[in-house]
């Protein structure tokens, strides 16, 4: 039985509370419809910034009106029971929606960010912001418009908290990805870390990511049924 379980979440395990994955066999993911490289990059903002804040604006919408689902309250329970039983879980997520933290999860680490918070260019203040951000604002902190940007990673960005993430990676024994496609570095690139330091590799997805061969287990199927049925064969019947 693995004591320190590390897990990568990505867009599909919010798939079925309503918000949209990126890529899809079906071509209906949020890239098809929006083109990344126009809206989240450095560049872009700097280029046409009402366009990119009008983008995350829908989107910081969107997520108002959705709830966790059984996938992310199963990640909430397994948080708990492990650490009754002095076990740790590491939840890593890509998404910048905030359902981990609604479904009850104490600790998630957003590597690309958080929708629900804002940060200045310019003094490099984080703070909430739950509401439309547009180049009008001004940073509460240093007084400057303009520069108030989503708190989240774009490409060509480096990713947050790599160090903590790396350390978590080197003393987990069972690394889980759910609901991630694996074409994004550099989280795409941790089963493989997770193979060199010795870490059983287990995929949960609805569809076998473009790294799937580099997992020791897949299990397919949509999250909210997947990732409940997981946690209950891993803490079903313990003294939660
Ligand atoms: C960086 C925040 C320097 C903003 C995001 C190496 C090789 C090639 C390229 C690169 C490379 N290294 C770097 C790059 C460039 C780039 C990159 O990877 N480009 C790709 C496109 C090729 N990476 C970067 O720019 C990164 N920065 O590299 O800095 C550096 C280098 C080394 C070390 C440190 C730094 C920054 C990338 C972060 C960009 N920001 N998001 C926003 O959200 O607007 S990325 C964004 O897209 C998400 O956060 C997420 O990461 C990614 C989407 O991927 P997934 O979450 O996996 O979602 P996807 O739709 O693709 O897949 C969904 C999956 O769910 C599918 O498998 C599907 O089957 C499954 N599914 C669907 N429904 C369900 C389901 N599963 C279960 N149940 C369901 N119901």
């Amino acid at each position: 039985m693995p004591q320190n379980i590390f897990i990568l979440t990505g867009a599909g395990v919010s798939a079925e509370s309503g918000l949209g994955t990126f890529r899809d066999k079906q071509g209906e993911g949020i890239w098809a419809k929006f083109d990344p490289m126009k809206l989240a990059t450095p560049e872009a903002f700097a280029r046409d910034p009402e366009a990119v804040l009008a983008f995350y604006d829908l989107r910081r919408r969107n997520l108002r009106d959705a709830k966790p689902n059984a996938a992310h309250l199963a990640l909430a329970r397994l948080e708990d029971s492990l650490a009754k039983r002095g076990e740790t879980l590491t939840l890593v997520t890509q998404n910048i929606d905030d359902l981990h933290e609604r479904a009850g999860s104490a600790s998630v680490i957003h590597m690309h960010g958080e929708l629900l918070k804002a940060r200045c260019g310019r003094c490099e203040a984080v703070r909430s912001w739950l509401d439309d951000l547009t180049v009008a604002h001004i940073c509460p902190n240093c007084g400057r418009a303009g520069a108030l940007r989503p708190h989240v990673v774009w490409f060509g960005e480096m990713p947050l908290a790599m160090d903590l993430i790396d350390r978590a990676l080197r003393e987990s024994d069972l690394f889980v990805a759910i609901g991630t496609s694996g074409a994004v570095y550099p989280a795409a690139g941790f089963v493989a870390e997770a193979r060199a330091y010795g870490l059983r590799t287990c995929e949960i997805n609805l569809e076998a990511a473009d790294n799937a061969r580099l997992f020791d287990e897949q299990r397919l199927g949509p999250a909210s049924e997947m990732v409940p049925a997981w946690v209950e064969e891993l803490v079903g019947g313990s003294t939660e």
